[in-house]
């Protein structure tokens, strides 16, 4: 294994403009590995990136790697790394936090304050043929789960910590509003988790199509002009939580309408800045809404599911460019008539 040029990137330099472009090879500092990149998959935030050049106050000011759902091979160990060796296949885990501040000595490191996350500026992101990491943020994949998997296991990680912020277990019944990669990925996770039922709507026939066979107890017309009625009408139950991967308003109340008394809306989706809400009924009927922001702690157990096979996530993957067609890549994610779910870029030079 060595590291060798060129090293290509998938650079955004400014609304519309991304580029494949020669960056500085890596080198593992002491406790990080250098992992020659296989697999990256796009996410939205990849998309806004590319056509608003900022999401909030997070603003594309120099150039920056795009990417942030990867897996490659490990090709360099730095100084002091002895949980992976060279050849190993690894996940990477973006976001690396600080280790030292409240949020992350109490486990909550998706909080820090200062954590450094792939593609979210000044960082750049994962979409390059070699990238240096911090080993134990590296998780090795063991022979059977792919590099497709490994990539997934970021937005399984998304359904994995909305689940989990909404108490999903065993006979939970759940609503998923939005059949997109992060409502499938929860979808996933509530079932694999012990739901009862799943509950999926979306606007889209072919999405909700996918979110059926991929267990999907029910699916839901989210234009219903009465979403919340359709969907407690539809379910065997009390809804207990209802996770929104939509963002939107609409959606977001028909959320709280249809959980039961003292059931949990966890709110995934990003929408806009400030909705309105029956906010009175949700704390007369104490339906906790609950946020999340990334995930903490979910790598080794997606990795559980998905190595066990209790987690099929493969069929999440519709479409695969090369790198240098990285421009078609994301031009078939911003099309929804191309079907696409999750979109994939093969990093790696083609016979790697
Ligand atoms: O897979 C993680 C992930 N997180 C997203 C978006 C896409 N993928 N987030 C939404 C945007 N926020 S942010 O706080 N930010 C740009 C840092 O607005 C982070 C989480
Ligand atoms: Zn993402």
């Amino acid at each position: 294994m060595t590291v060798s040029g060129p090293n290509l990137a998938a650079v955004l330099h400014g609304i519309g403009d991304l580029r494949v472009e020669e960056r500085p090879l890596p080198e593992a500092g002491p406790g990080e590995v250098v992992v020659g990149m296989r697999t990256v998959g796009i996410c939205g935030s990849d998309v806004h990136y590319l056509t608003h050049g900022r999401i909030g106050s997070f603003v594309v000011e120099a150039p920056m790697v795009i990417g942030h759902e990867s897996a490659g091979v490990v090709e360099a160990v730095g100084a002091g790394v002895t949980s992976l060796t060279p050849g190993d296949r690894v996940a990477l885990e973006p976001g690396v936090p600080c280790r030292a501040c409240s949020a992350c000595k109490t486990g909550r490191y998706n909080l820090c304050p200062d954590v450094r996350f792939f593609a979210t500026p000044p960082v750049d992101g994962s979409m390059a043929r070699y990238v240096a990491h911090p080993a134990d943020f590296c998780f090795k994949l063991p022979e059977h789960v792919t590099l497709d998997e490994g990539a997934l296991l970021e937005p399984l990680s998304v359904g994995l910590h909305a689940c989990r912020r909404g108490g999903v277990g065993p006979g939970s019944r759940v609503l998923v509003q939005g059949a997109g990669p992060v409502g499938l990925t929860a979808l996933l996770m509530a079932r694999s988790a012990g739901a009862a039922e799943v509950l999926v709507s979306d606007v889209r026939a072919e999405r909700l199509d996918l979110a059926a066979s991929m267990g999907a107890a029910a699916i839901l017309d989210a234009r219903d002009p009465d979403l919340a009625r359709l969907a407690r009408d539809r379910a065997s139950g009390p809804i207990d939580v209802s996770i929104d991967c939509s963002g939107a308003e609409s959606a977001v109340r028909a959320a709280i309408s249809a959980t039961r008394p003292g059931g949990t809306v966890v709110l995934v989706g990003m929408g806009a800045d400030e909705m309105r809400l029956p906010i009175l009924d949700a704390a007369a009927r104490e339906v906790d809404l609950r946020g999340i922001f990334r995930y903490a702690n979910t790598y080794p157990a997606a990795l559980a599911l998905v190595a066990s096979g209790q987690i099929d996530a493969k069929p999440l993957v519709t479409h695969r460019f090369p790198l240098q067609d990285v421009a078609s890549a994301f031009a078939t994610v911003q099309n929804p008539s191309s079907g696409s779910v999750k979109v994939i870029v093969d990093v790696a030079i083609a016979g790697d």
